[in-house]
């Protein structure tokens, strides 16, 4: 079994690289070839550094464990707007901490987020969204369509609609609650459009009916960017749900075994899509699980589905419906 993490001097041979670290953000920001490190512990507050990302979610394995994501290419930082970002000559990272206590209200807060966000890619150059991360406190927080996950939604199809984004433009994306503090949205972002799928399983979540929230969520199940360094395709968080229903309410194994058929017929699709050589397979996993206690459980149905070579971290995290216990995304590098 490949360990989880890997050495720091790993240098990354695409545009961009995401691997699992065990070494300081700080160690890790200060090599000339990291673009973001993602950290997992909590809260969830602005750390004052570009690149540094503190999503506020709990690695169960391995408490040190952080994302690092590296490039081969030179790279620029810079902060503006709010944003922080990081970018080379084809991709643009960038992140935003949203403090919903400065504006009236939850929704308008994300809204305003976003559209710094969307101003931010495009005014640089990287108007095309490939993937986009959201984590908050108390996602389900909040009865019916005032739930916090529904009026997320809501704000962030606003300012979709007001920067005259298309359904079909929207990205690869998860939206999960962490355990407190801001919320924060990173993405990535590139010069050119990338492939954006959909999961032959499940309805467009674009496209979900009302009882769902008062905005379907804005985003596809997969994003394929296409970088000089290699083709990379982003998941977007994959659960139990299959045409728009969820699927073994508060069954975590039944769950899980649905979510990886899931992943497997997105993986299928696309490469079916792509004229792929041969079947496309996970390089990347993160596993999200709403309850701490039942990492162990899901870790052995991941290992049973996926092998035990692919790197996984495992979170705790609450997924944005209330009888959902786990989803999972990831990146497939493709050649
Ligand atoms: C789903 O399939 C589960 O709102 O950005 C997955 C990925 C989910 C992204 C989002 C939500 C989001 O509807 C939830």
């Amino acid at each position: 079994m490949t360990s989880l993490t890997q050495a720091t001097s790993t240098r990354s041979t695409r545009s961009i690289s995401c691997t699992y670290s065990s070494t300081a953000p700080a160690q890790l920001l200060s090599a000339d070839d990291v673009l973001a490190v993602v950290d997992f512990g909590e809260p969830c507050r602005d750390a004052g550094t570009p690149g540094h990302y503190k999503s506020g979610l709990l690695p169960l394995q391995d408490p040190t464990t952080v994302e690092a994501w590296r490039s081969n290419l030179p790279l620029e930082h810079g902060a503006e707007g709010g944003c922080y970002w990081s970018a080379n000559d084809e991709l643009l990272f960038a992140g935003l901490y949203v403090d919903e206590q400065r504006h009236p209200s939850q929704r308008e807060a994300i809204q305003r987020a976003y559209e710094q966000l969307l101003g931010l890619v495009r005014q640089r150059g990287y108007p095309h969204l490939i993937r986009v991360w959201n984590y908050m406190a108390d996602i389900n927080q909040g009865s019916g369509d005032q739930e916090r996950y529904r009026q997320f939604c809501l704000g962030r199809f606003e300012a979709f609609r007001a920067m005259g984004y298309e359904l079909q433009q929207f990205p690869s994306a998860c939206a999960l609650g962490h355990s407190g503090g801001d919320t924060i949205i990173y993405l990535l972002a590139a010069r050119v459009p990338g492939i954006h799928f959909e999961n032959p399983l499940q309805i467009s979540a674009y496209c979900y009916p009302g009882q769902y929230g008062p905005a379907s969520p804005s985003f596809a199940r997969a994003t394929l960017a296409n970088w000089s360094g290699g083709r990379q395709l982003y998941l977007s968080g994959t659960a139990s749900i299959t045409g728009h229903e969820s699927r073994h309410d508060d069954a975590l194994e039944k769950q899980l075994v649905e979510t990886c058929h899931n992943i497997d017929a997105l993986l299928q699709h696309a490469g079916k899509q792509l004229d792929a050589a041969s079947p496309l397979r996970m390089s990347l996993l993160k596993v999200y699980l709403r309850h701490a206690g039942q990492w162990r459980a899901a870790r052995a149905v991941i290992n049973t589905h996926f092998g035990t070579d692919i790197p996984a971290l495992y979170l705790q995290a609450d997924i944005c419906r209330r009888e959902l216990l786990v989803e999972v995304d990831g990146i497939c590098n493709l050649d």
